[in-house]
């Protein structure tokens, strides 16, 4: 990276787009990690911006096919302002999870972003789901297995025309990664959107290398990148601390080396760390290796490098 990225953490401590409770947690568990002098030691200059706060888990069952969507709404609208702030400071936020319906807020804000300063925007979806979902296709009514397809503008008014333009993105702007869970009326709109998936059977048939040359191809000066890194992206093994882990994901190695590749564009803008759970993890080792993931994607790698 040309200079030191300034980081701003934001903490978004809320579960209400998720089916298991938990991953509200996961901002501390992140700290208790250690992720900000891990940050430091890449050297990044980093402020800690603390939690957001936001209704609670009233822990409902689903209406009209989404659960707790006036709490979705409200933790999203909180989690734009404060991303789209930090982008205005010349910052990079990092959003700390919370669960992934949080990517609608502060996707939508790098995109508002975006626009008012002409940039390009592409964003990497790393993680074992689409989150592809609608009212109508979803089985469960989790919102957090909605956030791609309301960016794309299916979804509830009050977060399609969130950041005041609708779609917030495109289909073409996104890369999935990892993808190895896809529901079956999900799946059809993924081909009818012609949403660019990079699932495990193409990572397993071409290796990750390759895989991520694909997904950061036509990056130039004026891309945005943004990445959404769910933790459940990795394999379980490496990664139980996940409400939805999916066998078969990403090795240690494999998801070292997607992150070396992404920090080696230089282009990263900012960046969503989703789904932890810490109820579900043991002696917060999920938190380890999502840090040490994070840390490779502001610069740390081999020795080959300076
Ligand atoms: N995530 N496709 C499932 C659903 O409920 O829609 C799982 C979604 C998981 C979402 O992990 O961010
Ligand atoms: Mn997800
Ligand atoms: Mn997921
Ligand atoms: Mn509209």
């Amino acid at each position: 990276m040309s200079s030191a990225p300034r980081v701003s953490l934001i903490g978004a401590p809320t579960d209400v787009g998720a089916g298991v409770r938990g991953a509200s947690m996961g901002p501390e568990a992140l700290r208790v990690a250690q992720l900000q002098p891990a940050l430091e030691a890449q050297g990044c200059d980093v402020i800690d911006r603390g939690n957001l706060s936001g209704p609670p888990n009233p822990w409902q069952p689903p209406v009209n096919g989404y659960r707790h969507l006036d709490e979705v709404v409200a933790w999203n609208q909180v989690v734009h302002e404060a991303v789209h702030a930090e982008l205005q400071q010349g910052r990079l936020p990092l959003l700390l999870g919370g669960d992934h319906c949080l990517g609608i807020g502060s996707i939508s804000a790098v995109a508002r972003y975006c626009r008012e300063t002409g940039k390009k925007l592409r964003v990497l979806w790393l993680d074992a789901h689409a989150d592809f979902n609608t009212n109508t296709l979803t089985p469960t009514g989790n919102v957090h297995g909605m956030p791609v397809a309301v960016l794309c503008g299916h979804g509830p008014q009050a977060l399609t025309h969130l950041g005041g333009h609708h779609p917030a993105i495109k289909p073409q702007m996104v890369r999935q990664i990892g993808i190895r869970s896809v529901d079956a009326g999900e799946k059809r709109l993924v081909h009818a959107e012609n949403l660019e998936v990079f699932d495990m059977r193409y990572i397993d048939e071409m290796g990750m290398r390759h895989t991520m040359e694909m997904a950061l191809a036509l990056l130039d000066a004026q891309t945005h990148l943004h990445v959404s890194f769910d933790v459940d992206f990795l394999d379980a093994e490496v990664a139980p601390g996940v409400g939805t882990t999916v066998r078969g994901g990403p090795t240690y190695r494999e998801a070292q080396l997607c992150m070396e590749m992404i920090a080696d564009t230089g282009r990263l803008g900012s960046l969503d760390v989703v789904e932890l759970n810490p109820a579900l993890d043991v002696r917060n080792q999920t938190a380890e290796v999502a840090v040490d993931l994070i840390a490779s994607l502001f610069g740390k790698s081999t020795l080959m490098r300076r």
